[in-house]
């Protein structure tokens, strides 16, 4: 398959080689942000693909036509892909563009655009074990090694994609500098209905309450999980392995805490204070 063993190095991270080269990495950097853009900017594993459904939902005013025959990676192409350039439309509605790059790849761009910018994040304990899985399944990234070995490259910020730390403050330094609405996954969880009529207000994309009913329900994890759209079951098991861990695993809070152990879960609170020290960003690790 594609270039499922090379690492590509860009901006001191490592990225799969699979869909990401020097040439689409470079088109991302250089990408000309028009006005009405949408931008959903994450950290893998902290809720991109729900916010793809959610928008996608948005803009349709709730109907599931393009939410259920169209893929997500076609609706809300990835901005750094190898297919970003044929991918992305000029269609009637606004162009929804994802991205995991970090902030000082695109604020120079997005800071003189009138793009809008959807930040969402994860609890980091939840993105960490969602990542271990997400390592089993996609064979485009490395071995895992176990669980504890994960943790540890983690938080050192040596797996690809970079540091979680530095992906989630080097957006947040650039809040003011574009036009950007920070939300987490966690907000989705406690209250999916708020946060889409929050989302309406921000993207100016008013909905009326029965059509936001059928954003909330068409959503929800156990319809999610079920829309071949969106749980990558239309990839090769070459690419991505669902008999090793699904896409769509648990899709819960607090799964850390059937994965760490005390002490584990002492050492990373001891390092994210540390590493947040300088940030006023607040998570939530549990519902309970
Ligand atoms: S990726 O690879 O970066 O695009 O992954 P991403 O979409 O950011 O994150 C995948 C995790 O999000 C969970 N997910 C959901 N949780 C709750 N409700 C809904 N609707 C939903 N959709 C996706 C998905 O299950 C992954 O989390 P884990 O903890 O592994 O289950």
């Amino acid at each position: 398959m594609d270039r499922m063993e090379v690492t590509e190095v860009f901006a001191g991270i490592q990225l799969p080689g699979h869909l990401h080269t020097a040439q689409s990495l470079q088109y991302a950097q250089d990408f000309q942000f028009q006005e009405g853009d949408i931008v959903i900017v994450t950290y893998p594993k902290s809720g991109t693909t729900w916010m793809q459904e959610i928008l996608t939902l948005i803009y349709s005013q709730g109907d599931t036509e393009i939410a259920t025959t169209v893929p997500n990676w076609v609706r809300a192409p990835w901005l750094e892909h190898t297919y970003f350039k044929e991918t992305l439309k000029d269609g009637e509605g606004p162009r929804i563009i994802t991205t995991h790059l970090p902030s000082d790849v695109l604020a120079p761009a997005l800071q003189k655009s009138k793009a809008k910018v959807v930040y969402i994040a994860r609890n980091p304990k939840d993105v960490a074990v969602s990542f271990y899985y997400f390592h089993k399944m996609a064979k485009f990234l490395p071995e895992s090694g176990t669980f504890p070995e994960f943790l540890d490259l983690f938080l050192k910020g040596k797996v690809y994609y970079g540091s979680w730390f530095d992906h989630v403050k080097g957006w947040h330094r650039q809040r003011k500098n574009m036009d950007y609405f920070y939300i987490t996954y966690e907000d989705l969880q406690k209250d999916l209905r708020r946060s889409i009529k929050k989302l309406c207000g921000f993207l100016g994309c008013p909905m009326y309450s029965k059509e936001v009913d059928k954003v909330e329900q068409h959503c929800k994890f156990p319809v999610m999980s079920q829309n071949l759209m969106v749980n990558y079951s239309l990839i090769p098991r070459d690419i991505m392995d669902h008999e090793q861990s699904k896409f769509m695993r648990k899709g819960v809070v607090g799964d850390w805490k059937q994965h760490f152990t005390e002490e584990q879960s002492a050492a990373f609170d001891n390092v994210f204070q540390e590493k947040m020290s300088d940030c006023d960003l607040h998570f939530v690790w549990s519902l309970d």
